[in-house]
């Protein structure tokens, strides 16, 4: 039997026109940039895998939802719309709107964290940690081994390590830990999904110690394909049924609209509880909005919740993730070093395998995501030693296992047309490897450095080319 290609189960009706840029450009603009891909013009990029979070065309359904707009101040309909997508899709009763996920996880942490409290997670996520952090607490890793080994082909890296969880109860006491935080996929893992046997391990035996779980149901929907796909006994379940399943296992959840439900701004946080859900409510006022609308157009709320509905449909989940398996797939038979066994969102290239010549002081991620862009035009993110910051108690760099680059694709934005090419870039830079050069910083801000930091070549600018010889003799 031949096996068929599979294609986008959707058409192009307006399209964006982009424009591959020069060489010489491309070096003086990350020059520019301070060597930081979040600092570059979005003109300047040919294809743009920074990030997946509020990239995603929206489809006619939702364009057409944005006319329905109530612009009301209080009561509106579409914030209606949105808790009946939320209650019917992911089980929650209390529905509290925010600007987008980092807002929510600023209302969850202030009403859930005393100074001096310990939160554990699978792993970490930047502004989620930063929000813990900034409320007083400690941050604890408890996602299992596999995870920080780029090569192992574990099928649920986003797994929690019991073990460890159990032991740092004992440690510190669950009366100091308010709840645990729970990713669903696991986004500094390399997109990688937690069982939903494991989930309700965690959530069994949380509960069995008197501790919340919150989930971050960010793209807990890609969560629930691999669900669907990797777990024994979920095949023939829908990925809308698992997810609602994975849901139950936590109290509430924080969430960025921006990813899964396939809008460009908005998020939400929602919980079981009506007496927690009353606290949110009253401080979302303060930071956010009213709580029928939490920093979101009416518009933006329809939207999302047309975009819920439609993120949980079969074929777009297969198609979403297929196409990022698809990249993913030639960078492999190509021999270069990937996360394994390829995330969700994105496929992030293992940089400390690949520029061994760089110790993790020259910062390899930022480096080689710099690099790519120069080559290609093509914009990818550091997820690595720069994005991890320093230890707010001793000031010390943390340095994670894993340094990475991830080419993060956008929902039903780019064909394979763009996927061969963004390989063919990467492939590229991979045989010139030698000629990366290593980064020093020339600015490091505070708080989530990665956004706005500055850099430099060390040395011979190698990839960088005349524009970072100029800039380093100015000075720049
Ligand atoms: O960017 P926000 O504030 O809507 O959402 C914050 C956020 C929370 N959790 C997770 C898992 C995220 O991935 C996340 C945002 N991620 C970004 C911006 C990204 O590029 O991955």
């Amino acid at each position: 039997m031949t096996t068929r290609s599979w294609a986008e189960p959707w058409k192009i009706k307006v399209v964006e026109p982009i424009k591959m840029t020069d060489r010489r450009d491309r070096e003086r603009a990350i020059r520019d940039a301070g060597y930081n891909t979040f600092l570059l013009r979005s003109e300047d990029v040919y294809i743009d895998l920074l990030t997946d979070s509020g990239t995603s065309a929206m489809s006619d359904r939702q364009w057409a939802g944005m006319m329905l707009g109530d612009e009301a101040y209080a009561g509106s309909r579409n914030y209606y719309h949105l808790e009946r997508a939320v209650r019917d899709h992911y089980g929650y009763e209390h529905l509290i709107p925010t600007h987008q996920g980092r807002g929510a996880e600023h209302i969850l942490s202030r009403i859930l964290i005393t100074p001096g409290d310990h939160v554990a997670g699978n792993m970490y996520f930047t502004t989620t940690r930063a929000h813990q952090e900034l409320a007083g607490a400690t941050f604890h890793d408890v996602i299992i081994a596999e995870a920080h080994d780029p090569a192992s082909e574990h099928p649920f890296k986003g797994n929690v390590d019991l073990g460890k969880l159990g032991a740092l109860v004992d440690e510190v006491g669950a009366a100091r830990m308010p709840y645990l935080s729970i990713a669903a996929t696991v986004n500094m893992a390399g997109g990688q999904p937690i069982s939903l046997a494991n989930l309700r391990a965690v959530y069994e035996f949380a509960h069995s110690r008197g501790i919340r779980v919150i989930l971050d149901a960010t793209r807990a929907v890609e969560n629930a394909w691999f669900v669907q796909q990797r777990e024994p006994g979920q095949r023939d379940r829908t990925v809308a049924e698992i997810l609602l399943d994975m849901c139950r296992y936590s109290d509430g959840a924080t969430m960025s609209g921006k990813k899964d439900s396939l809008v460009n701004i908005g998020g939400w946080l929602a919980l079981r509880d009506e007496k927690l859900a009353e606290k949110a409510r009253n401080l979302v006022v303060v930071f956010e909005g009213l709580h029928t609308y939490g920093g979101m157009a009416g518009r933006d709320m329809e939207a999302m919740a047309i975009g819920i509905e439609e993120s949980v449909q079969e074929d777009h989940v297969r198609s979403r993730i297929g196409q990022v398996l698809y990249l993913g797939q030639k960078l492999m038979d190509a021999g270069v070093p990937v996360v394994r066994p390829i995330g969700g969102h994105a496929v992030f290239l293992d940089a400390a395998a690949t520029l061994q010549h760089l110790p993790r002081e020259r910062f390899p991620a930022q480096a080689l995501a710099a690099a790519l862009y120069v080559e290609s035009g093509v914009r990818a993110m550091e997820r690595g030693t720069v994005s991890s910051g320093r230890d707010p108690r001793t000031g010390v760099n943390r340095t994670p296992k894993l340094e990475l680059v991830r080419l993060t694709i956008p929902r039903r934005v780019y064909t394979q047309a763009h996927m061969d090419v963004t390989a063919e870039s990467v492939i590229e830079v991979f045989r010139k490897r030698d000629q990366v050069a290593g980064l020093e910083f020339t600015y490091e801000p505070e708080y989530l450095r990665f956004f706005q930091a500055r850099f430099q070549p060390v040395g011979a600018p190698g990839i960088f080319g005349e524009a970072a010889m100029a800039g380093a003799a100015a000075g720049a």
